[in-house]
């Protein structure tokens, strides 16, 4: 595959002003007749018309045609991946007609079937698998689609924008013509036909324009919308009041598919879900599963702006929309739940998963130089790290002057494709500021680290604090440049209040949590007039994205953990306090010696237990330790069963010290879920989150009372976050009667449900107890199982490799020639799908020199198994280089 790179970047020498499509479905072929009413562009210099090329891909060409001159095969040259024709005018018109298989599609991208549907999906490079065309998004085009399909199997046949015509045809066909007003690349056109029902509702804009919502789903699922049709109706009032933002069509709708690549896709007034991202009730769906439509739904909605209205010009600048999106969304989910915990939940994401990319072979920056397959770059760098760039320029410029040059970027580029450079112009730009150093966020990788000391004079009443900066190197990434980074920050006096801050030469003191920017390799910043030696409390809020140092005792971070005015960092220093005595403990189950977990965690954790007035959904929070994932990631090399067995004994003797405060809240927060009806919102979710962590450590405890309270919460619960998270523990627990028949019980109950039935294979792909690889083998050909839903590939699949550590990496390699077998199976079905569920195998740098060598051996057999796609060949090619 060919490198593509962005200093290659040239503006297209044509346009095309208006897209007329007619796609005729049929069972075993789809036709699709395209006219594209084209000119050249008026920015391409040179004076003689240059040749057109049109992307295309698996097309078979039926027709074509030059201002309705039919073209014979001597007049254009296909390849594999292009149509080139020489135009003689400077506009005309190109008429073509292929033929597809979307019946033949397992790739999901294109157009392809999903069960008994149509649907597409065309981001990034998928509408050139539909017709020939300028498939590059800083091609804007007007579409009008028409679709003709057989009345009986497909009557509802849906495109963007506005339905303005529809009519029968003979043998029981029938068609409808859909109009977008809005220009937009190829990549948000969208169509969907079958047999669906819909979720109707409507919403009054700010203005007072009413738009119709429709949720359109297959008909035993109509029962499951509400959920995300409430949530579409608060993020589009939360964007009116948040951003100024306002729907601009008649109608939006969202279809649910079964088999779906992602999350979502923001196609023009035609959204298309993964139906696990919209169908939600509290039968069937948890609590964390609520969230996360609640999340989407708002993501894929609030492109229409930062995506749809103001898009990228070209795919390196992906991050412009998703980064921006991202943020967006938590800032909703901040808004609708607890703004602490969405920032927990955010940051141990990152932290988790970004900076072991940022840390591994295919590390980017969030404004990539180059690439082969840009599919590979819908990555945790470009949304999460992108939206941590953007949150730290709203923190640099605050709420106010973020929203001024929010307003200013929409009102400029409105209708435009543009660049990351012209939105951090418009920041710039409205509130006066130089960004330009900033901007290196954007184009270089890593993870800074932050290294800080301290120095305090008492008889000067100083206190000064120093920051280093440095970023290890990443691919094709040597040396790096200091970064802007936003420092929040707060100084605490030996009761835990606040201290005012004046810094040496400032006539005045702030008081409460201030922004320093860093923006050197070194750096100190003098406090004066501070009466007693401070405790720092760095980094509130997690104001940038790096690893912070400070030489914190456990006892200061035990301090922290009560007095923290900033919520974040009080459930940060719990968490730094856990990775000193987990890292303790791993060190001794090296050393071979007796584990002994310091009472002081034990300690910090009994006081949030009793602390009746903390959210409970922070005392859950404080409750969970640092994940085997975050260990390893911390680790310069990880001993993935010192991890785990240093996790498992200090959960199991924080469920023995404190069984009795964990039972108290078990039981009161089960006896008020027998109480009450399930409602999804923060106060439930929270409340929940704590009976069901609760639930999980008391199991350690292996006693009869929690048994039975397990089983009786998995019979009788009447939500699946009470009865998912019993089936978990049971699964997790040495009760295999017990097990089993929660296990069957379930099954019979869900057989219909394949969202519930992928719970069921997550749940027993996550259990860590010896024999993980056999269990998982022995689900696959369970006949609920199926490669050829990324779902139930994730499900079970991927939930093994990421998640059940000590299983997946068995000192023999099993797991690593089972993941490896399975990605040379996908490569041919579905290279997407593929090229992610390698990543675990990428991370070879990470582990013991034996495992390195199991794991590059499977990298190798991969590259060596045949024909590889883009996806699958860029990312082993990259991990090996
Ligand atoms: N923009 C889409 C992602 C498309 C992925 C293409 N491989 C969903 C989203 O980020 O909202
Ligand atoms: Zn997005």
């Amino acid at each position: 595959p060919k490198v593509i790179r962005l200093q290659d970047y040239q503006a297209p020498a044509y346009l095309i002003d208006e897209t007329h499509l007619t796609f005729e479905l049929f069972e075993d072929r789809t036709l699709v007749h395209a006219q594209l009413v084209m000119r050249r562009n008026p920015a391409s210099e040179g004076a003689a018309l240059p040749p057109l090329t049109l992307h295309g891909q698996e097309l078979q060409l039926q027709a074509l045609a030059l201002d309705d001159r039919p073209l014979g095969g001597g007049d254009y040259q296909l390849s594999d991946e292009s149509l080139t024709l020489q135009p003689t005018s400077a506009a005309f018109v190109i008429d073509s007609t292929v033929l597809i298989h979307p019946e033949n599609n397992t790739a999901l991208e294109g157009l392809y079937k999903s069960g008994k549907m149509f649907c597409t999906q065309c981001e990034a490079e998928g509408f050139r698998k539909i017709t020939y065309y300028l498939d590059r998004p800083d091609v804007m085009s007007r579409f009008t689609t028409t679709v003709s399909a057989e009345r009986q199997r497909y009557p509802v046949l849906l495109s963007n924008g506005n339905p303005i015509a529809s009519g029968e045809e003979e043998d029981g066909r029938h068609w409808v013509t859909w109009e977008d007003p809005f220009r937009k690349p190829a990549y948000l056109f969208a169509l969907v036909a079958g047999d669906l029902w819909a979720l109707e509702d409507s919403f009054v804009t700010a203005s007072g324009r009413e738009v119709a919502l429709r949720i359109y789903v297959e008909p035993e699922n109509l029962d499951k919308c509400q959920h995300a049709m409430g949530s579409l109706k608060k993020a589009m009032r939360w964007d009116e009041e948040a951003y100024g933002r306002e729907y601009d069509l008649d109608i939006f709708m969202i279809v649910a598919v079964n088999d779906f690549n992602m999350g979502a896709m923001e196609n023009k007034g035609l959204n298309i879900f993964n139906s696990s991202a919209v169908l939600a009730r509290a039968e069937t769906a948890t609590d964390a599963a609520h969230q996360r439509v609640e999340a989407i739904v708002a993501h894929e909605y609030f492109h229409n702006w930062s995506g749809n209205r103001v898009t990228c010009r070209d795919w390196f600048q992906l991050s412009l929309k998703e980064g921006f999106t991202v943020l967006r969304d938590s800032q909703f989910s901040a808004d609708m739940n607890s703004p602490t915990v969405k920032r927990i939940e955010d940051v141990a994401y990152l932290r988790t998963h970004q900076f072991a990319e940022d840390a591994g072979p295919m590390a980017h920056s969030v404004r990539p130089e180059s690439y082969m397959e840009i599919s590979n770059f819908y990555t945790l760098t470009i949304y999460e790290k992108g939206a941590e760039v953007v949150r730290m320029i709203q923190t640099l410029l605050g709420a106010e002057g973020f929203r001024k040059g929010s307003d200013l970027y929409f009102e400029r580029h409105d209708g435009q494709a543009v660049t990351c450079d012209d939105f951090v112009r418009a920041m710039e730009d409205a509130n006066g500021v130089d960004l330009t150093q900033f901007k290196r966020w954007y184009s270089q990788a890593g993870t800074p680290r932050l290294q800080v000391s301290e120095d305090y004079d008492a008889s000067a009443r100083r206190y000064r604090l120093t920051f280093r900066q440095n970023c290890p190197a990443t691919p094709q990434q040597a040396e790096k440049l200091p970064f802007v980074i936003p420092l929040a920050l707060g100084l605490l006096d030996g009761r835990g209040r606040e201290l005012p801050l004046r810094l040496e030469g400032e006539a005045q003191a702030v008081s409460g949590t201030r922004v320093l920017a860093l923006t050197e390799a070194e750096q100190s910043f003098v406090f004066v007039d501070v009466d007693t030696r401070p405790l720092p409390s760095l980094l509130r809020g997690f104001s940038a994205p790096v690893k912070l140092e400070f030489p914190y005792s456990r006892d200061q971070l035990l301090f922290l953990m009560q007095h923290d005015s900033d919520g974040f960092n009080r459930w940060e220093a719990g968490q730094q306090l856990a990775v000193q005595v987990l890292q303790e403990l791993i060190g001794q189950h090296r050393a071979g010696e007796a584990l002994r977990l310091d009472p002081r965690l034990l300690d910090a954790l009994r006081a949030v237990l009793a602390d009746a007035a903390l959210d409970p959904a922070m005392v859950a929070e404080v409750l969970s330790l640092p994940s085997e994932a975050y260990l390893t990631e911390i680790s310069e090399v990880a001993d993935v069963d010192a991890i785990h067995a240093a996790r498992e004994f200090a959960r199991k003797a924080i469920a023995e010290a404190l069984y009795q405060p964990l039972w108290q809240r078990y039981s009161a927060n089960r006896e008020l879920s027998r109480q009450t009806a399930y409602v999804a919102e923060a106060a439930h979710f929270a409340r929940r989150a704590l009976q069901n962590i609760a639930l999980s450590y008391l199991m350690l405890s292996e006693r009869a009372e929690v048994l039975e309270a397990t089983v009786e919460q998995f019979r009788s619960s009447d939500n699946m976050t009470e009865r998912l998270n019993a089936l978990a523990v049971l699964v997790n627990s040495p009760f295999e009667a017990e097990r089993d028949a929660a296990l069957a019980d379930f099954a019979e109950q869900f057989r219909d449900d394949p969202l519930v039935m992928d719970q069921w294979f997550s749940v027993q792909a996550g259990n860590t107890r010896p024999g993980g690889l056999e269990r998982v083998q022995a689900l696959m050909r369970h006949p609920a199982f199926t490669l050829k839903n990324p779902n139930k590939v994730r499900a079970l699949i991927g939930a093994f490799a990421n998640q059940n550590l000590v299983n997946f990496h068995q000192g023999d390699g099993s797991g690593y020639r089972f993941l490896a077998d399975q990605v040379i199976t996908l490569n041919a079905l579905n290279p997407q799908i593929a090229a992610r569920l390698l990543a675990p195998l990428t991370r070879w740098r990470k582990y013991d020199e034996r495992r390195q060598a199991l794991l590059k051996a499977e990298l190798e057999r991969i590259l060596a198994s045949g024909e590889l796609s883009s996806d699958v060949y860029e990312v082993v090619s990259k991990s090996l280089a």
